[in-house]
């Protein structure tokens, strides 16, 4: 049995709303008390979790007076001390109240749009007093359902206006956070700005401080669009934008589920785990920020199952990190790579120093090249297939 006891080393970290979240759905009332969020930090740190994240209305209820307030932060700031618990990363709610219905930094209405930057630089005050280093915007009510209602590229304007406000307050405050775009197609809104990894890469190259600002991607979110988490992740690694990420599971192309870290699709799962862990540079990690959990326990559970299914989360993690390294230590798996020439990948295709006009040259890479033969030749791919599933159901 491998040892999937998480420790703080592990940097798994989790969102307050996560397991705080009532289950109240569009059907269905809550099924389960509120839950303190100093309890949630007690907990998540028995559980082996190094971090907690938050939106400011979760720590902070909308509305609050200053003393209110006040007294929301100490507590909350007396159970990360008393537990070590640390904030990674802290975002806004810009969804919940009635007056981002139509939009937050990109509503219609100019008064909300300030009230939306507003609220998103008070709590960025919050997040560097308590150490974050990385803040998310995810933008749910950004988009529509009737595309005459909003000017659409006048929305991206002021999109691209409040980030660049927003980390032109973080540079002149000092405050060094990292902004991350948390890309979704649609729900709450009929659909969203920026809605997946792709968009969001494109959209940051126009921003102001665009070295600040890279991407959160949520792998039910992806998948929701019917695209390839891992290769989202990998293409905003690549890009160096892979600032923070959310873990989660998901069924194909439905509503937002939200499930434990592979309770959806565990063969992607194992595919992100192994590039995260194993597709940096001499095959260590590709990526050092937290591990962060953006799931929902299930309608059905209750408290016990939260913290059953938070547990779930990060031990999901560790054995699929596990069973990525056995795979990739197995020799018959090494075998079966360099058979389907995956290590030939990362060969330039023209040789050092040569010009096109040498390939031009070259009979071999075209006149004499026999493309039949090389089309005749089987890619190996499935046999990489079947030893994956046979190190994730224990058969290796
Ligand atoms: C919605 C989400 C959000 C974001 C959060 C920013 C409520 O589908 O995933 O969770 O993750 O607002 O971190
Ligand atoms: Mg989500
Ligand atoms: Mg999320």
């Amino acid at each position: 049995m491998p040892s999937s006891q998480p420790t703080r080393a592990d940097r798994f970290s989790f969102g307050l709303w996560t397991v705080g979240w009532q289950a109240r759905d569009p059907f269905g009332d809550a099924t389960r008390p509120a839950l303190d969020p100093v309890e949630s930090v007690h907990r998540l740190a028995e559980l082996g979790a190094y971090g907690v994240t938050f939106h400011d209305d979760d720590l902070i209820p909308f509305g609050s007076d200053d003393a209110a307030r006040d007294g929301h932060i100490k507590r909350f700031r007396a159970a990360l001390e008393e537990t070590g618990l640390v904030v990674p990363m802290a975002t806004t709610n810009l969804f919940t109240h009635p007056v981002f219905k139509e939009g937050a930094l990109t509503a219609n209405d100019r008064d909300v749009r300030r009230f939306a930057l507003r609220k998103v630089m008070r709590n960025m005050d919050l997040a560097a007093e308590l150490g974050a280093e990385t803040y998310v915007l995810w933008g749910g009510r950004e988009g529509t359902e009737v595309d005459a209602a909003k000017d659409l590229r006048a929305a991206f304007d002021r999109y691209r206006e409040g980030l660049d406000t927003l980390a032109q307050y973080s540079v002149d405050r000092g405050y060094g956070l990292r902004f991350a775009l948390e890309p979704k197609p649609n729900e709450p809104r009929g659909d969203i700005f920026l809605p997946t990894v792709g968009h969001a890469l494109a959209f940051i190259s126009t921003l102001e401080h665009a070295d600040l600002v890279g991407v959160n991607p949520e792998v039910g979110h992806e998948q929701m669009a019917g695209l390839n988490f891992t290769h989202g992740i990998a293409q905003a690694l690549w890009q160096g934008k892979l600032f923070h990420i959310d873990l989660n599971g998901q069924h194909g192309p439905k509503f937002d589920q939200d499930l434990v870290f592979g309770h959806g699709d565990l063969l992607s799962a194992f595919a992100t785990v192994d590039l995260l862990e194993n597709g940096g540079p001499g095959g260590g990690p590709a990526y050092d920020g937290p591990r962060h959990f953006d799931y929902k326990p299930l309608r059905t559970e209750d408290a016990d199952g939260v913290w059953t299914s938070a547990a779930a989360n990060m031990r999901t993690y560790l054995l699929l990190k596990e069973r990525a390294a056995a795979y990739r230590a197995d020799p018959e798996v090494q075998e079966a790579l360099a058979a389907a020439g995956v290590p030939e990948l990362a060969v330039p295709t023209l040789g050092e120093g040569e010009s096109y006009d040498d390939l031009l040259a070259d009979r071999s890479a075209f006149e004499d090249f026999d493309a039949d033969a090389a089309a005749a030749r089987g890619g190996g791919v499935v046999r990489l297939a079947q030893l994956a599933v046979e190190h994730l159901t224990g058969a290796r």
